[in-house]
């Protein structure tokens, strides 16, 4: 999955795709390099973010759904708003990506007699105070739980099973120590939860502060971090460097393969 943020303020690409050309490349560069789902938001969710109107949501994020309908590779929107989830999938987007776990009012409604895939994502508290010292007892423990008790939630809402993934939400609420247990321990809640896991790692704060290096320089962290989430069994790598994740994935691939 390729992450195409149409906003002023991302925090790992610092708002190079604002305008609705720049951002349409960028996508097409990404299929040019691979990507199997392009991942489009207007809404930043870095720490600390403010909240976006809807009208403002909509007017980045519907032009392009628009305009990379035609390309042929499915289009997940990332959005939190139930507006926005019955807008783009009206619009013919493949998958909401909801880093709130659908639990905004209306969301369930939103999604529920659609088909599209819908992505589960957990977040403690929301993006203005998340990072405000994060505890839990038993990380690993918890976001499993949070993530089955949505997909329970959902399901017995009417939602098939056959349509949803989960993700832990790297580093949203979460220390270092917490994301490094989640990523150790990925393969447990995809068992605990007997869905697809997606991950999202690629250029965050975490591999900062185990490389030192700035967001812009988190490359091989990057690479290094996805390929960990697929040897734990992540079936959807969210990533900014499409052409360099791809390569890294088709050698990992061909040695495990090898080896079976
Ligand atoms: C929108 N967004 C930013 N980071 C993300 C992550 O790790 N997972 C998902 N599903 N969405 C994310």
């Amino acid at each position: 999955m390729g992450v195409v943020n149409v906003t002023p303020d991302s925090f790992s690409d610092g708002g190079h795709f604002f305008s609705l050309d720049a951002a349409l490349s960028h996508a097409e560069q990404m299929i040019v390099d691979g990507v199997d789902i392009i991942d489009i938001g207007g809404e930043s969710s870095r720490p600390g973010a403010q909240p976006l109107s809807l009208d403002e949501e909509l007017r980045r994020v519907m032009p392009l759904l628009y305009a990379l309908r035609d390309y042929g590779k499915p289009i997940s929107v990332d959005t939190c708003k139930p507006e926005v989830m019955h807008e783009a999938i009206h619009a013919g987007a493949d998958m909401i990506n909801d880093i709130n776990g659908f639990r905004a009012m209306g969301a369930l409604t939103a999604v529920k007699d659609a088909d599209c895939a819908l992505c589960i994502m957990h977040m403690l508290n929301n993006p203005q105070t998340m990072q405000a010292g994060p505890e839990y007892r038993e990380v690993v423990g918890e976001v499993a739980g949070f993530l089955q008790e949505r997909a329970t939630i959902m399901q017995d809402a009417g939602i098939a099973g056959e349509r949803l993934c989960v993700d832990p939400g790297f580093g949203f609420g979460k220390t270092l120590d917490h994301n490094l247990a989640l990523l150790g321990h990925l393969s447990e809640i995809r068992a605990a939860t007997a869905l697809p896991v997606l991950a999202g790692l690629s250029r965050k704060s975490m591999l900062g502060a185990i490389t030192g290096k700035p967001v812009e320089q988190r490359l091989a962290a990057s690479i290094a971090a996805a390929l960990a989430a697929a040897e734990q069994g992540a079936a959807i790598l969210r990533v900014h460097d499409v052409a360099e994740t791809v390569d890294a994935l088709k050698v990992w691939y061909a040695v495990k393969h090898k080896q079976e």
